[in-house]
């Protein structure tokens, strides 16, 4: 029977069927590691995983198998919101080939909500799904929720965003009410060492170990960086130079949608910033 793995704890891997988890051993000739997330095929009788399934990617922190999307945890307020922050994560996502899933945490701190999301339109005008939730509150998490369905999820954004606290109201909102969550309270998500996938309706998977509370886009390389702005994209063909990094050269079809407020300035001043960063450490390493 196939099953997902959701936990591995002292040599015990626990796989998830239709509905039911199942406490198993695994096959010694398995050599590879196995995460959560891996699809796995066990045998009920021996309570056994036989083998797993070939998979698509493996995060590393946490270290969770067939990772599809990332949610971006960053707060309206307390920390201020920071759209440069946001536009690294937004990077990193983008260049890990993870959908990234931008959540505006703590409306419940702001008075003037609308303003922000006037403010913040550009992320949904890109294309990327976007919401505004408390978590704290357990508000606007529906349309959240939804857009987790039939995908492994996973949790990064800045430090003080908000989440553990997301972690928790996910386990409180879909596994309530059972016996199982008052333990899971209280053991808290902090003192976790390892990774268990909240499951949540209909085939739906989150971590429940935040991710990178700190950007690394060290290994992008600048040539490539134009190709993780995807707003960049319907333009690109259109310069002048096909090699065109949209900073300094002519004929620059990206830069005339600057100008024309098509393309974003603040989007567009990351662009260049990140840009620049990345030219430098390739200057210091290549010289
Ligand atoms: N007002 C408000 N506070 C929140 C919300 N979400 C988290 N917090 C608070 O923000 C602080 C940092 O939250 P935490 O979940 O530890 O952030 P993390 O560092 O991203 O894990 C805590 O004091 C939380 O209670 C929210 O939606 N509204
Ligand atoms: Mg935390
Ligand atoms: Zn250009």
């Amino acid at each position: 029977m196939e099953g997902i793995i959701t936990k591995t704890l002292g040599g015990f891997f626990f796989v998830k069927t239709n509905g039911e988890i199942h406490k198993c051993r695994i096959r010694g000739k398995i050599q590879k590691q196995v995460y959560p997330g891996d699809i796995a095929e066990i045998n009920l009788e021996d309570k056994i995983v036989e083998s797993v399934q070939k998979r698509e990617n493996l995060l590393t922190r946490p270290k969770v198998a067939n990772v599809e999307q990332t949610i971006i945890l960053i707060s309206l307020k307390s920390p201020p919101m920071n759209k440069d922050l946001l536009d690294r994560f937004i990077l990193m996502a983008e260049s890990s080939g993870l959908i990234p899933l931008i959540v505006f945490n703590k409306i419940d701190l702001v008075d003037n909500l609308e303003e922000y999301k006037e403010d913040l339109a550009v992320y949904s005008e890109i294309g990327y799904d976007t919401y505004y939730i408390s978590a704290k509150k357990h508000e606007g998490l529906d349309n959240l929720y939804q857009d987790l369905e039939n995908k492994i999820s996973v949790i990064a954004g800045p430090s003080g965003s908000g989440k553990s606290t997301l972690i928790n109201s996910i386990v409180e909102d879909v596994e309530l009410p059972t016996n199982e969550v008052s333990e899971k309270l209280k053991r808290g998500v902090h003192t976790t060492k390892h990774v268990e996938l909240i499951t949540l309706p209909s085939k739906g998977y989150v971590a429940d170990t935040p991710g990178f509370t700190n950007i690394n886009i060290e290994n992008i390389e600048s040539d490539s960086l134009r190709y993780y702005f995807p707003e960049f994209k319907e333009y690109e063909d259109l310069c002048k130079f096909s090699t065109c990094s949209h900073t300094h050269e002519p004929g620059c079809a990206v830069k005339d949608a600057l100008q024309e407020g098509v393309i974003d300035q603040g989007r567009y001043d990351s662009y260049k910033e990140i840009y620049k960063e990345l030219q430098e450490k390739e200057d210091d390493i290549y010289g």
